[in-house]
């Protein structure tokens, strides 16, 4: 008997080839629903396919490929006047339907004759593009296709990869090995890479990418350099992907040899006028640039004594002749503030209004650096007249980084669900973003890229989900964090329900778990310094006081956290009064920004009865518990994964799980010397002590 089922796991086990997960979610594995797979056969039995392009001949590569796989059958291509039914793509007579734009699309399908018949219609072939990678998700997601009245169209305009890759190949906050970018061997040598990720954006319709670090280095903009991003740029095209550079302030000192970068200086204007002209005649379709600037040591105007719309202007001034835009980061911080939550809103809030109408404000979600939860940016309820865009990180540098499975879709919605009050109830971020609050045409959202070199492109398995998240809440903003998990799930895995439900669950669950063994109740920024992995509240040693943990947290006899209220920095004057009532009262404010926004006792009576110090080791204690039962699930769920990434996954969860005892460990050790409370007696007791925890040192992070 036993034999018996020993060879039936093994039979298993050996029908789940080994994956790499080089293919991300485009694995168009067999279908095994019986009738799904006949209705699909029926409906891509032919396809019929109008016009010529080289979109056109990616549209048919891929249906070409999602038909053998998914299906076993190779279509029969026909094109143009032949009888038509199956799958039909684009239109003999192409009339623009305003509902679609530029990228949108339209499927119907039903049976004409008792013949299968579906089409998809666009005004661009990108927009058919879309439409048909739309059409493969439904199959690879088991759905019908036999009756489909779709009309879809993207809600943010800009959407966007920012890759803080340096010309090195280093990548900045990269887990993922080195960058996908091989500059040295660009132009002429083209790795089948560069194919693979233009065609895993199109399918989940991301339309941009910056290449290169904000911390930006001014050698991209030399001549040889430009002739690799033109090879970069020639190859995306097709899949509707447009390139951005980042623009180093300084550059005009660097290769031009002025003496000043002044954006009010008239060679320094001419200067990036012709540089940017020498862009657009090697790629007339360039995106624009992307600019931080007098943050974290870079150049930028306020070196000149101007501000930083001057500086947004003059590049903007020089890409408006060939419709390129600037993205003007609102990331900054100095020593002089004495709130860093402060003071984006202190500096840009003055310049609303000030910017040229192709200058997009790119703000963080929140207002200190990508915290495992922050508020929201006071700045999205602060500047009506100017169109701000939202950068997400994607990479998680602060959020476990290369070792820790955290699905980032529940932290995007809840920022863009977030009510700024700026014009009323409801003006949430997300109508902040999309434009329709304030009225402006022009709408983006960036993601700090999570990919590197590694085989499977983003190291961690699940990684791959917040890439893809990013791509398709751009699309439509209003997918739920759960219709995006179950669409990833399904396509980078299976369609089983009984690994379906409990593997979203884990994914859903995961941000909330690194919060509470990381960052619990609004504690924030308490990593290491530099490389940000691993706990170390008790850092004070930098000369910046903003670059110490114990001055986010503040602990001290009497409690902790920060008192940004009117008693304290007042940082919360910069959110609507609503927004303010929901915070400013210790006694309402949600558990999970008390920390944020009031330095409290810890016998504070939390929303559950307990004391802050109580509900402290509860958070805490209940993170790592979470991560004991992702482990339990994953591994219940072996038959329906292969071999290859149930290991990956499991090793990796195993790392989590020391790593969240490592926090819990160390944090409540740490704040007990102030609290002098014990750790209540149904927790798990800390088996070293404070001096073993801060005695570890990680030398060499990656992404450093
Ligand atoms: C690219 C944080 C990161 C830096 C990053 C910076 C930014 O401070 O630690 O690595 O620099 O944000 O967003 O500019």
């Amino acid at each position: 008997m036993r034999i018996l089922l020993l060879a039936i796991i093994t039979f298993v086990f050996s029908s789940l080839k080994a994956e790499d997960g080089y293919e991300l979610w485009l694995r168009y594995k067999p279908v095994e629903n019986k009738n799904l797979l006949t209705s699909y056969r029926s409906f891509l039995k032919e396809i019929n396919i109008y016009g010529k392009s080289e979109t056109m001949q990616i549209i048919k590569d891929e249906l070409k490929k999602a038909s053998l796989g998914m299906l076993g059958q190779t279509p029969v291509f026909k094109s143009t006047t032949q009888k038509t039914f199956g799958l039909i793509i684009g239109s003999p007579k192409k009339t623009e339907n305003s509902n679609f734009g530029q990228e949108g699309f339209a499927i119907n399908s039903g049976t004409i004759d008792g013949k299968a018949i579906i089409y998809i219609y666009a005004n661009t072939d990108i927009g058919l593009l879309y439409g048909v990678f739309h059409l493969i998700r439904l199959m690879q997601t088991g759905q019908q296709i036999a009756m489909l009245n779709i009309i879809s169209t993207p809600k943010i305009k800009l959407r966007i990869l920012d890759h803080w890759d340096n010309l090195n190949r280093t990548v900045e906050r990269g887990y993922a090995g080195f960058s996908i970018w091989d500059w040295h061997k660009l132009p002429d040598y083209i790795d089948k890479r560069y194919i693979d990720y233009a065609r895993a954006n199109a399918s989940i319709g991301i339309n941009s990418t910056v290449l290169t670090n904000v911390n930006a280095n001014a050698v991209v903009l030399t001549k040889p350099y430009l002739e690799k991003v033109k090879a970069l740029a020639d190859l995306f095209r097709p899949y509707g992907i447009k390139v951005y550079l980042t623009a180093r302030f300084s550059a005009p000192i660097e290769l031009g040899k002025l003496k000043t970068a002044d954006p009010l200086n008239d060679t320094v204007q001419l200067w990036w006028k012709q540089k940017i002209k020498e862009v657009y005649e090697l790629i007339p379709d360039f995106g624009g640039f992307l600019v931080k600037a007098n943050s974290e040591g870079q150049p930028g105007p306020q070196d000149y004594n101007r501000t930083h719309a001057d500086g947004a202007n003059m590049l903007a001034d020089a890409v408006a002749p060939f419709n390129g835009i600037i993205m003007w980061r609102a990331f900054v911080y100095s020593s002089s503030s004495n709130d860093r939550f402060k003071q984006a809103y202190e500096e840009f809030k003055p310049l609303d209004g000030k910017f040229r109408k192709n200058v997009l404000l790119q703000v963080k979600n929140g207002p200190i650096d990508f915290q495992p939860r922050e508020p929201f940016s006071p700045l999205f309820g602060a500047m009506p007249q100017t169109p701000l865009m939202m950068e997400f990180q994607l990479t998680q540098e602060y959020l476990g980084q290369g070792t820790h499975l955290v699905f980032e879709a529940p932290l995007f919605k809840e920022v863009l669900n977030a009510d700024t009050y700026s014009k009323g109830k409801g003006s949430t971020v997300t109508k902040v973003i999309d434009g329709s609050l304030n009225n402006f045409s022009l709408s983006g959202i960036a993601g700090v890229s999570n990919i590197g070199n590694d085989i499977n492109w983003c190291s961690h398995p699940f990684a791959q989900a917040n890439w893809y998240a990013l791509g398709r809440l751009c699309w439509d903003i209003n997918l739920s964090s759960a219709q995006i998990a179950d669409e990833w799930i399904r396509q980078t895995f299976s369609n089983d329900p009984s690994f379906v439900e409990p593997v979203k669950k884990i994914m859903l669950q995961s941000r909330e778990t690194l919060v509470n063994y990381m960052t619990p109740l609004g504690l924030t920024h308490i990593m290491y310094n530099g490389h940000h992995y691993g706990p170390m509240p008790w850092g004070n040693t930098l000369n910046r006081p903003d670059w110490n943990p114990v001055y986010y947290h503040k602990a001290d006899a009497s409690g902790i956290g920060f008192d940004r209220t009117s008693n304290g920095t007042n940082a919360l004057a910069q959110y609507a009064v609503e927004v303010q009532n929901e915070f400013s009262d210790i006694n309402k404010c949600p558990d999970e920004f008390l920390l944020w926004f009031h330095h409290a006792s810890w016998d504070h009576k939390m929303h559950s009865g307990r004391t802050l110090w109580d509900e402290l080791c509860n958070k805490y204690n209940s993170g790592v518990d979470s991560v004991r039962s992702f482990i339990k699930q994953w591994d219940s769920l072996k038959k329906y994964i292969d071999e290859d990434r149930l290991t990956q996954v499991d090793q990796l969860l195993n790392i989590q799980l020391k790593e969240a005892i490592w926090w819990r460990n160390a944090c409540l050790l740490y704040f007990q010397t102030f609290s002098k409370m014990p750790i209540p007696t149904q927790y798990e007791k800390p088996d070293k002590t404070l001096e073993y925890y801060q005695n570890i040192r990680i030398l060499y992070a990656p992404g450093n």
